[in-house]
């Protein structure tokens, strides 16, 4: 329907060469722009001094740490977290008479990047049944209508709450309590399409669904591998820490279908070096495997230390750690004797020579640190390969120790710690607990929906009130025209939101936008200026405080925004303190280290400088699994049989987005500019296929016999794997089955989505 997608527009398609270093200069650039583009320089300037400085705020872009000891005065950020800083801290806004002149209908024939472009929202704003146009409405009243539905429903568990990993500690463990305290454990979050499968792996393997490794133990390490991950355009600091690793002698593996620039080569744009331009060179041993050839890879590489293992038995494995720390080594190996290494040099697609180039890298080595992303997590095989990785680790005696360990490279900024405040479908009973003895209610223990589940539900009409705490569930989600259709199939659709976006656009029978504060805002309650927490994907927590005056007086912050629909939800029969904990933030955090585990004397120690580690076992070798071991995993590798013209494509980010949230139209690091609606494909399977570079064609999936179109993309010559191909996330989702989901942890394949390709009728 109209407004599910974006529209069909072409904006001019430029290309260059793919960019061998990253950052630098141009990127210094880049960050200028965009900032001058939605501010004037004192709001820039005002913005930039206090982000992640450990009196600031925490960057709303990635998750990725600040350093503990010593930060930059001027510039702790990166290019990409000054455009998250400039999207978010733009001085537009859509008042009552930006919505009175735009229909929900007009508004539909906008694209992401000119709905984002628009500014902030600044008012609660009201659809109702059959209206055409969004109208102003009172906090007071908009809270009521959604108190009323939700108490008509038949029960709690017709409602759904969704989370987006931008939410701070305070606001997620407060809509926790109240989702739980209303009666469901229906929570769904972003990170049942993001880190999932690192969550259930990891939990699996080593009892705590975190990484393992503190960003000193990068510059500590001796190879660092990194796995279906683009740090140059997603974690860009990442690339700072990767080079003192380098300085001090680090090898570093990148496997990927890509030769992405980030991983290439880096210029520091912070130190007197990379502004004169003398570059760092990144990656040592470039794997370019085909999508979902990572599992045959790591185990060819297994194989190879196997061997040399069995002629110099304990030269190559950690016989010691294995011994003592882990389980099920035997069966594993006896899986890998029966592996044959010719057939999994096919599979992974990644040359022989490379593969025992890697291999020997890591042979005598054991302070091993493997990094991971979305290319590892979001496909079918996600968990078993995550746990292959871990198997490497674990033979090498590669996690516990300094150098050494795991890292999935978490992405929204506070994804991590919405977990650990309890934004999960399936709560862990210390929580429930724990919430029972602090509330004095009974909170539901039946597993809730997340995000596939929601959508089978809302679609079914078995959920009828769809309730999000930021993120753009219609865009983000696979199957985007059944996820639309469920979002209509709703009675109410509410969003906490900074900014407009699709699925303010695609309602229920009414709608409201409940407008909040973001992170650079400041947030002053009785005249005290409030500060938030956030958990990196390291497990520090620390504070953040945000500096800038808000666009519009008639933003609420997010913990405000909860305790005031909780009273007009529960009224007088809540024990919960729900009016005190919108009066100072102290008191929510003084509940959190009840409830949570971990957070003792928050308030104090949250308040020192760079904040606290949270406890992590595997960090120190203590294995908290049910045997108390690290486990080993046996599972076979998995192959998508291709016919004929049908290729594997994968989703991904360009260099100019945030999720759904696009930035600009520019790709630069892959030398794409001013273009979203491209494919990247492989110069043969172009050939092949009799279609030429420069073509517009349309994409089709056909998974369990349904017909998925994505129309209107400009078709890339690239260096990219034969069968296989990359377009950007989100345009491409509507060709997301949403049945296609990854076994255990039930994250949708956006990494592997089967198409075919045909020429279109839409002209450039
Ligand atoms: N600027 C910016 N920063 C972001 C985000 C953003 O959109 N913009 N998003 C944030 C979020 S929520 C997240 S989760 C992270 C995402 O960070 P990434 O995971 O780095 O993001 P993707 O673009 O999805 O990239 C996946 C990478 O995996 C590769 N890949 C795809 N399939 C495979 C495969 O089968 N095997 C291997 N080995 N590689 C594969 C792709 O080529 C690409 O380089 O970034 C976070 N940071
Ligand atoms: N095909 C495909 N699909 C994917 C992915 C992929 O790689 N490929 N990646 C998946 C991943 S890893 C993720 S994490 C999800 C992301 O899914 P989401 O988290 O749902 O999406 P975002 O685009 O990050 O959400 C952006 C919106 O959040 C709101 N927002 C921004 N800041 C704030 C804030 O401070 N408070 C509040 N309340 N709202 C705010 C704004 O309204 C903005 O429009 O997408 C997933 N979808
Ligand atoms: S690396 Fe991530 S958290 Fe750090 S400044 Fe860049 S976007 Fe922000
Ligand atoms: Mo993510």
């Amino acid at each position: 329907m109209q407004g599910d997608q974006n529209p069909v527009k072409f904006t001019g398609l430029k290309l260059s060469k793919p960019k061998t270093v990253a950052a630098g200069i141009p990127a210094v650039l880049s960050s200028m722009k965009h900032i001058l583009e939605e501010m004037n320089a004192f709001r820039g300037m005002q913005a930039l001094l206090k982000l992640n400085q450990k009196h600031g705020y925490d960057c709303p872009g990635c998750a990725w740490p600040d350093p503990d000891d010593e930060r930059s005065p001027i510039a702790e950020y990166c290019e990409n977290g000054a455009k998250a800083v400039a999207e978010e801290a733009t001085t537009k806004k859509l008042t009552v008479d930006f919505f009175a002149t735009n229909s929900i209908a007009d508004l539909g024939n906008l694209t992401d990047y000119e709905i984002g472009k628009k500014g902030r929202v600044a008012q609660p704003m009201y659809l109702a049944p059959g209206d055409t146009h969004y109208r102003p409405i009172s906090w007071e009243k908009a809270y009521e209508r959604i108190a009323a539905k939700l108490r008509g429903l038949q029960s709690p568990d017709e409602a759904v709450f969704y989370t987006s990993g931008r939410t701070s500690n305070e606001a997620a463990f407060l809509y926790q309590l109240l989702v739980r305290e209303y009666g469901t454990n229906n929570l769904p979050d972003c990170s049942n399409m993001c880190h999932e499968s690192s969550g259930v792996a990891l939990g699996e393997a080593v009892g705590i669904g975190k990484g393992s490794v503190k960003l000193e133990d990068f510059y500590e390490a001796e190879v660092i591998i990194i796995l279906g991950q683009n740090p140059g355009t997603n974690h860009p600091r990442m690339l700072t820490a990767l080079q003192k690793a380098k300085l001090n002698g680090a090898k570093i593996i990148a496997v990927n279908p890509l030769p992405e620039t980030g991983l290439l080569g880096f210029l520091n744009p912070q130190t007197f070096k990379g502004i004169v331009n003398i570059e760092t060179h990144l990656t040592d041993i470039f794997l370019q495997v085909k999508i979902n050839g990572d599992m045959a890879l790591l185990k060819a590489i297994t194989l190879l230390l196997l061997e040399e293992e069995d002629k110099h038995p304990g030269s190559v494995f950690d016989q010691a750690f294995i011994a003592e720390k882990t389980a099920g080594v035997e069966e594993y190996l006896a899986h890998l004797r029966t592996q044959n290494f010719e057939q999994l040099v096919l599979e992974s697609g990644v040359p022989s020579e490379k593969i025992r180039e890697a291999a020997q890298a890591l042979l005598h080595k054991n302070k091993i640190i493997a990094c991971w992303a979305m290319g590892l997590t979001q496909h079918k095989n996600a968990v078993d390969t995550i746990r292959e990785v871990v198997n490497l680790l674990l033979l090498k005696g590669s996690i516990g120790k300094p150098g050494a360990g795991t890292c999935p490279v978490r992405g929204h900024s506070n994804v991590q710690g919405d977990r650990t405040m309890g934004i999960f479908e399936q709560p862990p009973a210390i929580l429930l607990k724990n919430i029972r003895e602090v509330y004095g209610f009974q909170p539901p223990e039946k597993h809730g929906y997340d995000v596939v589940h929601a959508i089978h539900a809302m679609h079914r009409k078995n959920a009828k009130v769809f309730i999000a705490m930021g993120g753009n569930f219609l865009s983000a989600t696979p199957d985007t025209e059944y996820t639309a259709r469920a979002l209509r199939n709703c009675e109410l659709t509410v969003h906490v939101s900074t900014k407009l976006n699709r699925s303010h656009i695609v309602h229920g029978q009414e709608a409201i936008i409940l407008p909040t504060l973001g992170r650079s805002d400041k947030d002053i309650i009785n005249g005290e200026h409030q500060f938030v927490t956030c958990e990196n994907s390291m497990g520090v927590i620390q504070m953040s405080k945000g500096n800038l005056h808000p666009v519009s007086d008639d933003l609420r912050s997010e913990p405000v925004i909860i305790c005031e629909l909780a009273q007009a939800l529960f009224k007088d029969k809540s024990q919960t303190p729900w009016q005190q904990y919108a009066t100072h933030y102290d008191h929510i955090r003084n509940d959190i280290e009840k409830v949570i585990p971990g957070f003792d004397q928050y308030n104090e120690r949250v308040r020192h400088p760079g904040g606290f580690y949270l406890p992590n076992g595997s960090r120190i070798g203590q294995f908290n699994t049910s045997n108390g071991k690290a486990n080993f995993n046996v599972a076979d590798t998995v192959t998508t049989p291709l016919q004929p013209g049908e290729f594997m494509m994968m989703t991904i980010r360009s260099h100019d987005q945030f999720n759904t949230t696009i930035y600009g139209l520019d790709d630069r690091y892959r030398g794409i500019y001013h273009e979203r609606r491209v494919i990247l494909m492989n110069e043969k399977d172009i050939h092949a296929i009799g279609i030429k570079a420069g073509d517009v064609v349309d994409l089709f999936n056909t998974f369990e016999g349904i017909e998925r179109v994505a129309k209107g993309f400009i078709v890339i010559a690239y260096d990219i794997p034969e069968s296989c191909t990359a377009t950007y996330f989100p345009e491409t989702n509507v060709l997301v089955p949403v049945n296609s989901v990854a076994d255990k942890s039930n994250t949708p394949t956006s990494k592997l989505v089967v198409i075919s390709i045909k020429n279109s009728s839409i002209k450039r």
